[in-house]
């Protein structure tokens, strides 16, 4: 059976003791490594925009300059981050902006099914709708606390509690509504286009009819 959308973190999940839980085949890491693919954006604050395209309900394409979109409410989303190469980080305090805001003030069409989001050079990563409409799916400004540095998505990154990381793109920039599934980045290049870790759908060749687009 998969894990509901809003399962808490693998330590509130153990019930407040002092362990946790990780997805099968994960292993705790110590400290925060970086993993991914190509440079690190500058980030240029006069040029930032986040946009939301493609089926919009009333057609229109949206877009915040990034004094507009950090000024949105701010929540904190207690999180793990489970990388498909095995590692995860677990118990981060994530802040930021909840996917489900994004939702409410440029909403989608009636027959959205999925959410492509957009991240600097292009990098890309597909998710069904009700992933994306979770309530811990955040756009995160920060850590801890503390604004994310650079390597780790500043200004903005997508975190998606119940995916693999690599769901959650850094140095996002925008999302396209999709009336039909499409594949991102990654789930072009042999990972599962669902990604639960709870279920280890790490690759693509694991992937059952209906759970994406053929390859
Ligand atoms: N833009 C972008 N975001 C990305 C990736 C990437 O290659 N490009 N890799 C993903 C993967 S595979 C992981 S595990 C996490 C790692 O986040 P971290 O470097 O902050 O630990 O970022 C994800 N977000
Ligand atoms: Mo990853």
């Amino acid at each position: 059976m998969g894990q509901p959308a809003e399962r808490e973190s693998g330590e509130r999940a153990a019930g407040g003791a002092a362990r946790f839980e990780l997805p099968p085949g994960q292993r705790l890491q110590r400290g925060w490594p970086v993993t991914h693919y190509g440079p690190v954006p500058k980030f240029r604050p006069d040029r930032w925009e986040f946009r939301v395209f493609g089926a919009t309900a009333d057609g229109e394409k949206r877009g915040w300059n990034h004094e507009e979109f950090t000024a949105l409410p701010y929540v904190t989303v207690v999180a793990d981050l489970h990388c498909v190469t095995k590692f995860s980080m677990v118990g981060a305090e994530w802040g930021g902006v909840p996917a489900r805001t994004v939702l409410d003030i440029a909403p989608p069409a009636p027959d959205v099914t999925h959410v492509m989001v957009w991240a600097e050079y292009g990098f890309s990563s597909n998710l069904r709708l009700a992933d994306f409409a979770s309530g811990r799916t955040l756009f995160a400004t920060h850590k801890d606390g503390e604004l994310l540095t650079a390597e780790h998505g500043f200004p903005l990154r997508l975190i998606v509690p119940h995916l693999y990381a690599w769901k959650g793109p850094k140095w996002v920039r925008g999302i396209e509504y999709m009336t039909a599934d499409r594949r991102g980045f990654w789930e072009e290049r042999g990972y599962h286009n669902i990604g639960d870790p709870w279920k280890e759908q790490r690759y693509s060749y694991q992937e059952e009819p209906g759970d994406g687009p053929e390859l």
